[in-house]
C-alpha cells in the first residue's frame, strides 16, 4: 500500500511519498489493519511543502491484482496542516 502527502484526493507525481506499507494478500470481502510510522525528516521537505495535505492510501498501485471493483483502492484521509520546521 502506496502512502502519499497530498494536496488534493487525487493520486499524482506531485504527491509527496512516504513509502509503503505491507498489507499481504487479502481475500475477497476481507479487511486488515495496518500500521507504520515515516519519518518525513527524511524526505528533505522544504518550507515550500508547508501546507495542508491530505493523506492517501493506495492499495494495488500498480494495478497487478485483477479485482471485481477496481475503483475502491484509494482512501484520504481528513486534511492535516503539515509545518515544517528548519
Ligand atoms: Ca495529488
Ligand atoms: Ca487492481
Amino acid at each position: 500500500m502506496r502512502v502519499l502527502l497530498s494536496k488534493d484526493r487525487t493520486p499524482d507525481a506531485g504527491d509527496i511519498q512516504l513509502g509503503f506499507l505491507n498489507v499481504g494478500a487479502l481475500a475477497a470481502g476481507k479487511a486488515s489493519t495496518v500500521s507504520g510510522n515515516f519519518n518525513i525528516t527524511s524526505l528533505g521537505l522544504t518550507s515550500t511543502a508547508i501546507g495542508s495535505y491530505f493523506l492517501l492510501l493506495v492499495i494495488d498501485d500498480a494495478n497487478s491484482v485483477n479485482e471485481s471493483i477496481e475503483t475502491n483502492n484509494l482512501i484520504a484521509s481528513q486534511l492535516a496542516n503539515i509545518s515544517v520546521i528548519a
